[in-house]
């Protein structure tokens, strides 16, 4: 497969997201998509703002401004961060789209063309005090499974339960707090999911190289005596998209909108429109990822999400696909993550516990936190981050191990060759045993970053780093010069060469540092570009080649600080 197609969940619009929602989709993602394209893979990677549903309506509501005005506003602002961090997007869209709501419409038209849409009788809460109905999280109250207080009217974040808002004990509404609510009778589009169990169970039975994370939730629901349940499509909302097909209003629908999650996923597919609409010469390229009689059974189709979003990527979007009997593709891998956690509780938006992108980027620079978030990702269990955790890693990894082999080699050049690499003699044993056990390391480090191990993927690059730094140690070029330039001339050649091979294989991770590390040695960057003949690869910088000297190109975070910032975000 030589054409990769990469989703990150779609970030609520309500508010600027904090480092648990980066490392939990949108970060690992762009890992990926970078190492892909560095590989040559022609890839597609797309997210956009999570833009309709409860979060906007009430997030809006706290601004006291228009929900649509107040999305605008969010989604430059979220935009602008992603951008900060380097979250190589090649479109990064809005669920609020023209073309998401036709797209919605038309998802739903085929649905009930085919029946799979039947129009429920059911009773919402609804609160006198707010003389509204109360969908999703407008309404918060006790988990009828696990007991978490603050379980929402559409699903538990403690245990990732889908809910409705009357199963919750002891229900209130957000808007007033009140518990006077009562269940009223209306009416609500159901996805007859029940009708497609078979073919999901076909569909998720297939996928024996995923993760238990991402399969487990949908076999169970799929398996056990529940089975696969009919669920809502509609709100009683006024944000979102209206119920119509080809601008008629279904009836009995007039005042209802789709449910979020039913057109969030289906904005994969509009921002992939709306990227080929703004950038590309056929605008239907679109397609050629999405639809598999244009060429999509070709594409390999990764997503990345937290774990409380699985179920609704194994059961619920594929169940709108496979519904329409189209030629939809279908996620190929899902790649779940953990929760990160802040100091050994939660983040908290409402509290504002824990670090926000905003001010993250604001204290330090974006690669501290892309290597700290990446090498400390939730893969396989909950990650904690804590200050003290943040510092060591930063000042050991980075300015330690990469940082000090940059600047004792950089220095060391300067001072006893000037500011162009030296030749030097041949390489000797030393050099080409470092190269073998580096390649060794290397072809580790690509397998990993190719299934999209993350944790294994930054523990390999880091043992590539120090072996730049055991072979300066090895050599003792500060020594060897005494007696013998031209061997202490070859030693710096080719750290230099490593050098190199480091701001190309590093780029995944780091991608500003490996900028500067490339103007230092006043070669382009090139972010697709990768070392793939292995062997020559050290060989690339011949000696001549002029450079200058980076001053420190990481800062180490003194006690103080952490202190400071401990203090600040609430980390004790
Ligand atoms: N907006 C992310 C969340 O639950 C949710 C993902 C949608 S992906 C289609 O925070
Ligand atoms: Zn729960």
């Amino acid at each position: 497969m030589k054409r990769i197609l990469i989703t990150s969940a779609l970030p609520y619009i309500n508010g600027v997201k904090h480092l648990g929602n980066l490392v939990g989709s949108q970060l690992p993602a762009d890992l990926y998509a970078r190492f892909m394209r560095a590989k040559g893979y022609e890839v597609a990677f797309i997210c956009a703002t999570d833009e309709h549903g409860t979060p906007a309506e009430l997030a809006a509501k706290e601004k006291n401004t228009s929900t649509a005005e107040y999305c605008l506003e969010m989604w430059k602002i979220q935009k602008n961060l992603s951008d900060q961090f380097h979250l190589s997007f090649d479109f990064f869209g809005r669920s609020s789209s023209e073309s998401n709501y036709k797209l919605t419409q038309d998802f739903a038209t085929t649905l009930k063309n085919e029946g799979l849409i039947k129009t429920v009788k059911e009773k919402q809460l609804y609160s006198q005090e707010d003389s509204r109905f109360l969908p999703d999280r407008y309404v918060v109250g006790k988990c009828p499974e696990c007991s978490y207080e603050r379980a929402r009217g559409d699903q538990c974040e403690n245990c990732t339960r889908q809910l409705q808002g009357a199963e919750l004990i002891e229900p209130k509404s957000v808007l007033s707090g009140s518990s006077k609510l009562e269940l009223r009778k209306t009416n609500h589009l159901y996805l007859l999911q029940s009708k497609l169990q078979e073919k999901l169970k076909e569909w998720i039975n297939e996928k024996d190289d995923w993760p238990i994370l991402a399969t487990s939730i949908a076999k169970k629901w799929l398996t056990d005596g529940e089975g696969l349940q009919d669920r809502s499509i509609t709100r009683d909302l006024e944000w979102g998209i209206p119920i119509k097909t080809n601008g008629i209003t279904w009836e009995g629908m007039e005042d209802k909108v789709f449910y979020v999650w039913f057109d969030a996923p289906i904005a994969y597919i509009s921002a992939t429109v709306d990227w080929t609409k703004a950038t590309k010469k056929d605008p239907n390229e679109w397609k050629t990822w999405w639809l598999n009689d244009h060429g999509a059974e070709d594409v390999y189709y990764v997503q990345f999400m937290a774990k409380d979003n699985i179920p609704f990527h194994t059961l619920s979007f594929p169940a709108t696909l496979l519904g329409t009997k189209e030629q939809w593709k279908l996620v190929d891998y899902i790649k779940g993550f953990n929760w990160l956690t802040y100091e050994g509780g939660k983040f908290s938006t409402s509290m504002r516990r824990g670090i926000f992108m905003n001010d993250a980027i604001e204290i330090f620079p974006s690669d501290y936190w892309r290597w700290w978030l990446l090498s400390n990702a939730p893969e396989t269990s909950d990650s904690d981050f804590t200050w003290k955790s943040f510092q060591s890693c930063i000042n050991k990894d980075l300015a330690d191990v990469l940082g000090n082999f940059v600047s004792r080699l950089i220095k060391f050049s300067k001072s006893k060759f000037g500011e162009h690499i030296p030749v030097g003699s041949h390489y000797s044993n030393l050099e080409k045993n470092t190269i073998l056990e580096i390649l060794k390391y290397f072809k580790a480090y690509e397998e990993s970053m190719g299934i999209m191990e993350i944790r294994k993927s930054a523990n390999l690059l880091r043992k590539i780093w120090s072996l730049g730094n055991e072979y300066l140690q090895a050599s003792a070029p500060w020594i060897v010069v005494k007696k013998n330039p031209e061997e202490a001339g070859k030693i710096v050649r080719f750290g230099f060469n490593l050098l190199n091979f480091y701001s190309d294989i590093s780029k995944p991770f780091i991608p500003v540092t490996c900028q500067k590390i490339k103007s230092c040695l006043n070669i382009s960057y090139n972010e697709k570009e990768w070392p793939e003949n292995k062997e020559l690869v050290f060989s690339d910088l011949k000696g001549g080649e002029s450079f200058f000297v980076i001053e420190n190109l990481f800062s180490k975070i003194g006690d103080d600080k952490i202190t400071e910032l401990q203090i600040k975000f609430g980390g004790n």
